[in-house]
């Protein structure tokens, strides 16, 4: 059965894969799944059909017969437990693979948000700039911790894993902050990803939203 996932129909960034169904287009062209997207607006997504899908109103959902998903976490890990490709098999492997999952998204990326956030909630505070200094030093501070544990290594964890397709898409956020860029490591790291073929297609597939264009080669 081919899964339906949610999207932006008009993305703050313009689809430069920032948008969080990014992180499921990447895991299903991983696996090999094909999917199909439904375009949402800002208003639709508010609305009691998306809100029976996402109690917060929010993009992606993933609907697959009687399931619907919310939260890219959870979605990719199901991918990941129905498709090789994404967990290895090991049980303590898979069990390491999933931390870094959770350390992606519940310990990376809150402050990445909160430094991203700040000017459009606080930009017109007095106490801004002091603010977003603050702000900038805890993300960091989570640098440079993910950049001593990865060192010289290609991924986190061996092979990779969801855990680094959520972790790049995570660091990813931080594009035109230059803050990346002071990590050789963790710029090496995203650009791994960001040059696997599947990233590329559903990088390609997102862009096409607002360009009307899919890629090709
Ligand atoms: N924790 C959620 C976050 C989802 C989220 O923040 N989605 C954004 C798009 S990337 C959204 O829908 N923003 C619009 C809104 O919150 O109204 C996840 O990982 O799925």
């Amino acid at each position: 059965m081919t899964p339906t996932i949610t999207a932006f129909e008009r993305s703050p960034d313009r689809g430069q894969g920032l948008a969080r169904d990014m992180r499921v287009r990447w895991a299903l062209e991983e696996v090999g799944q094909p999917y199909d997207v439904r375009l949402l607006s800002f208003r639709e997504m508010k609305e009691p059909a998306h809100l029976a899908l996402h109690p917060f109103g929010q993009i992606p959902t993933y609907e697959e017969g009687e399931l619907a998903l919310f939260e890219t976490g959870a979605i990719v890990f199901h991918i990941a437990e129905r498709h090789p490709g994404l967990l290895p098999s090991d049980a303590d492997a898979r069990a390491r693979a999933l931390t870094w999952m959770f350390a992606a998204l519940n310990t990376v990326e809150p402050p990445i948000v909160e430094l991203e956030q700040a000017p459009y909630a606080e930009g017109d505070k007095p106490w801004f700039e002091e603010r977003q200094r603050m702000l900038e030093d805890r993300v960091r501070v989570r640098l440079d911790q993910l950049s001593s544990r990865l060192g010289d290594s290609n991924w986190l964890d061996n092979a990779f894993s969801a855990g680094d397709l959520l972790m790049v898409t995570v660091l990813r956020r931080l594009d035109g902050s230059g803050i990346v860029e002071d990590y050789p490591n963790l710029s090496a790291y995203v650009a791994r990803g960001e040059a696997r073929p599947a990233y590329k297609r559903a990088f390609a597939a997102q862009l096409a939203v607002f360009t009307g264009r899919l890629a090709t080669g």
